[in-house]
Parts: structure tokens; sequence; C-alpha cells
């Protein structure tokens, strides 16, 4: 037995100063927090707070008890041919990331809604010109993934009066979308979407799923956000679907490479927004008390909750 201080290992995706240990000392202080550089003996390490370990880092470590993802994906951590499957890895659902995908997801509704890709073309060439504005209730939305993230965006833009549709899994039901689920469901969703939001998780049944097939289902000239992971989206059916006009405008957030290679054709395309992958970040402030939170119920013995499901994939 050891009366030292259960140990939190810190890996972040960048650089916040101290912000992490910061607020778990607030939301934890029974916890001891270690930065990576200062990892010291690997058996002390109790628990994991990561974004893209190294590849076999997390199973040198051997009493490790939960990882807990630094992103609600958990694809950086699938990835990892030697991730210890003996340990549960909890992804991460906490308010400020909600907050900010929500955020993230309205502004480019409404965005794609009000024609401004058109606008800011027009801008460009000094064209004053009004284009015809349809009203929202002519513009159905459509979210692929009614988890954490992608009911609280359709929470987020009902009042706006988007008829709103939502794909998931498993049969949902959420107030004011209508649902879709399992393959069955997904050409209803696509031929109601006039746009279309990806907010899936990266799994062996998602890859490649924004593909010609599904664009050629959108209504002509849909919108497609996409900000689940880039391994969502056939990049060439993308490109050829904008190029005919199929998908008409569209944002893009998370990328097959990350960074974007200077050589990608959407960098420069007039009918894409490209950003870098800042949809929405953890916010070391909320998600420490999340942290907090499951290494009590771990240490009181009770079940932990957002626990990832290796067998099918998130
Ligand atoms: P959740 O696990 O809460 O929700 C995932 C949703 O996808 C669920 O509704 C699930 O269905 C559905 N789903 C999964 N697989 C399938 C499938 N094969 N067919 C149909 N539906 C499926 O995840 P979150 O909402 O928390 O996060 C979603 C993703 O958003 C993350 O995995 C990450 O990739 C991305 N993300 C991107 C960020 C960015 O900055 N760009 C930031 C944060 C997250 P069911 O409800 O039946 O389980
Ligand atoms: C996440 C992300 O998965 O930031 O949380 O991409």
């Amino acid at each position: 037995m050891t009366d030292r201080a259960p140990t939190l290992l810190i890996k972040t995706d960048i650089d916040r100063g101290t912000a992490w240990e910061d607020a778990l000392a607030r939301a934890a202080p029974e916890i001891e927090t270690r930065a990576w550089s200062e990892l010291g003996d690997p058996a002390e390490i109790d628990y994991a707070l990561v974004w893209q370990p190294p590849a076999g880092f997390l199973k040198s470590l051997p009493n490790l008890k939960i990882i807990f993802s630094i992103g609600a994906g958990i694809d950086h951590l699938s990835s990892d041919p030697e991730l210890p499957r003996d340990v549960p890895v909890v992804r991460m659902v906490e308010p400020g990331l909600t907050q900010g995908m929500t955020e993230f997801v309205v502004m480019n509704v409404l965005f794609h809604h009000r024609y401004m890709l058109d606008y800011l073309a027009q801008q460009a060439r000094r064209e004053w010109r009004e284009l015809v504005q349809i009203p929202t209730g002519q513009r159905a939305v459509g979210i692929l993934g009614l988890g954490t993230l992608g009911t609280a965006a359709a929470e987020a833009l009902r009042p706006f009066g988007f008829p709103l549709h939502g794909w998931s899994r498993t049969p949902k039901s959420v107030p004011g979308v209508t649902c879709h689920h399992g393959p069955e469901g997904l050409s209803a969703l696509l031929a109601a979407s006039r746009i279309l939001v990806c907010l899936l998780p990266l799994t062996a049944e998602t890859e490649g799923i924004l593909n010609a097939e599904a664009f050629a289902q959108l209504p002509r000239g849909a919108a497609l956000i996409s900000v689940g992971r880039g391994g969502h989206v056939v990049e060439e059916d993308l490109l050829a679907a904008l190029d005919s006009g199929q998908v008409g405008a569209v944002t893009l957030d998370v990328m097959r490479q990350e960074p974007l290679p200077p050589e990608s054709p959407f960098w420069q395309h007039p009918r894409v927004l490209v950003t870098p992958h800042i949809a929405s970040m953890t916010i070391p402030e909320s998600a420490a008390e999340s942290v907090a939170a499951a290494i009590r119920r771990q240490r009181a013995g009770q079940p932990l909750e957002n626990v990832v499901d290796f067998e099918r994939g998130y």
C-alpha cells in the first residue's frame, strides 16, 4: 500500500500554460497533476488526460486506471494498436466543448443559409446585388450524429425555424427533430437536407460516409458543414460534387490530412470555407469538473460515464 496522492498525467493538445493544472487544483485538490515533461516513474501514474499520445506510450503506464481523451473524438487513441484495452477510456463530455460546437454549427448554418459565400465573392468583385432569400422554414437542416454535440446543435437551431432532421445508429427522440437511424434511415435524411452537418465519430462504419453516393442524394446545391472528422469525407467525390453544383457550399473544419497541405484544392475553392479544426475545443476550466467527477466515481467504485465502447468504435 502507498499513501501517495492519486496522480494524473497531462498531455495537452495546444500550449495552455498551466490552465489544466490550475483548473484541476480547484476541481480536485486531492489529485496530484503531472505535466508530460515531468513523467517521472511511470508506475506512479494513475490517470492520463491526453490528446494524441505517441503510439505505445499508454501501454507503458502499468498502474493506469482511466485514460481521459481531451477530445470528444477518440480516434487519436483507437489508432494506437498497443492501446491497453483493459483500461477504460473516457471521452470528453463537458459544457465548454458542447457550447463551442453549438456556436460553430449555428454560425455556419446561418452563414450558408444567408448566402454569405456569395456575398463575400460579390464584395471581392465590388458587386452590389441582392440574392433572393428563402425563409428558414424552407431550408431543412440534417445532422448526422445525434449524440452530445449533434443534439445540442439541433436544440440551438430549433428556434430559428429550420425543419430539423437527425441521424443516429440507434433510435432517438429529440423534440422538434425528425429522427432517422441506421443505414436504412440515411437516405431519407440526405434527401431532406439542404444543409447537412456531420457530427459523427470516425469509426469503421462512418469512414468515407460523405461520398459520391451520399452527395447525389442531397437536394441540388445543398451545403455541407463537416465538423466530425476529415475521414468522413471522400475528398475527390466532394470536389466533383462541388464542380457539378450538386453540392453548393461547404465548411470544412476537419481534413483527412491535418494541417491541410498547401497544395490542397480546398484552400482556393470559391465555394469552400476552410477552418483549422477549431469548431470547438475542450475548455480546461469546465472540463476539469468532468475529469474530477470521473476520478471520484472510480475511487468510490461507481460505474464510469462516457466510457468508449471499442466494439462500436466510439
Ligand atoms: P457522441 O458519441 O455523443 O455521438 C455520436 C453520434 O453519432 C451518436 O448519435 C451515434 O449514434 C452516432 N453514430 C455513431 N456511429 C454511427 C453510425 N454508424 N450510424 C449512425 N449514427 C452513428 O459524440 P459527440 O457528439 O460528443 O461527438 C461527435 C464527434 O464530433 C466526435 O467523435 C469528434 O469526431 C467530433 N468533434 C469535432 C470537433 C471539432 O473541433 N471539429 C470538436 C469535438 C468533437 P447513437 O446515438 O445511436 O449512439
Ligand atoms: C474533439 C476535437 O474530438 O477537438 O474534441 O476534435
